[in-house]
């Protein structure tokens, strides 16, 4: 596995020259300030390259963009409205863009309007650390009575919706707005939530469009970029729906291991892949993540380990440490250190799948300062030393995993 690091740009909190204290090797990095949609130029990319490369003092990093998350997939693709088809060319042009600067991976998802999505994303944990968490009594409280969705009261139980108007009934005006604001926190990477009527009409845009619709809205996008980015030696990525189940009424489709198989027999090729998400699939009580890496690690060609603990009846969870949710992490390592052996016999030159530590807890001196939600520095560099330990152990020639 390749140890790498997400880096948000030169305004990120966590430096280049932190990187390389963090002991990652690598890094992923997305040209957030680029509309969606628009092209990802040579130039821009060039400099990003450059930043990565070089520390504060001038010297070299040893530091190598290795990932690309996201190359964001515009609402117009999704939809197929608009603007759509131009905005499918300009991906193909910022592939190409990409590969000719010595980028491989491409990591995008394919989520309508909002990506991730919690209720709290400065959770108090026993130990003064805090966390980000999904409530889903939160959630159906700022569904049916804050943003008022019509068809919201159908798509909670009746008993969290019977809590969630209670909950709703004792919270002031403030309590409300924050609920509201962390909710649609919006793309990660910028720091700007929605409105709630910006989001009530990205909801009526996708008024009729069922899954089957987004499902094949999906394959057509693949059908054109999956053979571009084939020719030029890429491997494309989807990252999982993030909490893994339909949100707002929206339709989501790549909740489950039966969403990926889908998807990837329906654009077979290497190029077609996928992101490991453990965090965001494993919120699901059915997915089983060692089991997924197991059967299809061949398309997995960049993971994001990161743990949750599912901690109601509800359906909530909240971002637990690396080691302690209900992802069997070692498990999940192992599975992956024999898909990495299976690919070295097979004489694959990616047979070393980049990793990161996807979020964090706030702990120690990040508490301090507010960084992006879920990237803190400490608290993501414990996740990946704890990480490390785990790889180090079962990649071990002689002590680690048996053939
Ligand atoms: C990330 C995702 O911060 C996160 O949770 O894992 O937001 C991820 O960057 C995107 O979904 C990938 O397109
Ligand atoms: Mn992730």
């Amino acid at each position: 596995m390749k140890q790498t690091w997400r880096w948000f740009g030169p305004h990120d909190l966590t430096s280049i020259d932190d990187i390389t204290q963090a002991g990652a090797s690598g890094v992923v990095s997305a040209l957030h300030h680029v509309p969606t949609g628009d092209i990802w130029t040579p130039e821009d990319i060039a400099r990003r390259h450059k930043e990565i490369a070089t520390r504060k003092d001038g010297s070299a990093s040893g530091l190598t963009w290795d990932v690309v998350e996201s190359l964001p997939v515009s609402e117009d693709v999704k939809k197929q409205r608009g603007d759509w088809r131009a905005h499918i060319e300009n991906y193909k042009v910022s592939l190409k863009n990409l590969a000719d600067s010595g980028i491989e991976i491409v990591c995008y998802n394919f989520m309508p309007v909002l990506d991730w999505t919690r209720t709290d994303l400065r959770w108090q944990l026993a130990n003064g650390g805090s966390c980000m968490r999904f409530d889903m009594i939160d959630f159906a409280a700022f569904d049916i009575h804050i943003l008022e969705r019509p068809g919201a009261p159908a798509d909670f139980t009746n008993a969290v919706a019977d809590e969630a108007a209670e909950r709703f009934g004792r919270m002031d005006d403030e309590t409300r707005k924050h609920l509201a604001r962390n909710v649609t926190m919006g793309l990660p990477g910028s720091t700007e939530s929605l409105s709630l009527d910006d989001v009530r009409e990205h909801l009526a845009g996708y008024g009729a469009i069922s899954p089957e619709q987004l499902r094949q809205h999906f394959i057509d996008f693949l059908e054109e970029v999956v053979p571009v980015a084939a020719e030029l030696g890429m491997r494309l990525c989807c990252h999982p729906d993030d909490p893994p189940f339909s949100l707002l009424g929206l339709p989501r489709v790549m909740s489950t291991e039966s969403d990926y198989r889908l998807i990837l027999e329906a654009v077979d090729s290497p190029a077609n892949g996928m992101t490991l998400c453990s965090g965001s699939l494993g919120a699901r009580a059915d997915n089983d993540l060692p089991g997924m890496m197991e059967r299809l690690g061949d398309k997995v060609h960049f993971l994001h380990l990161r743990n949750t603990l599912r901690d109601d009846a509800a359906g909530s969870f909240h971002e637990s440490e690396h080691l302690g949710g209900d992802t069997d992490m070692v498990a999940l390592i192992a599975a992956i250190v024999r898909e990495e052996r299976r690919r070295k016999e097979a004489g694959r030159t990616d047979h070393q799948i980049p990793m990161r530590p996807d979020h964090g807890q706030d702990i120690l001196d990040d508490l301090k300062r507010r960084a992006q939600p879920g990237y803190p520095t400490i608290g993501r560099m414990k996740g990946l030393a704890e990480l490390r330990g785990v790889i180090t152990a079962l990649e071990h020639p002689i002590t680690g995993l048996a053939r």
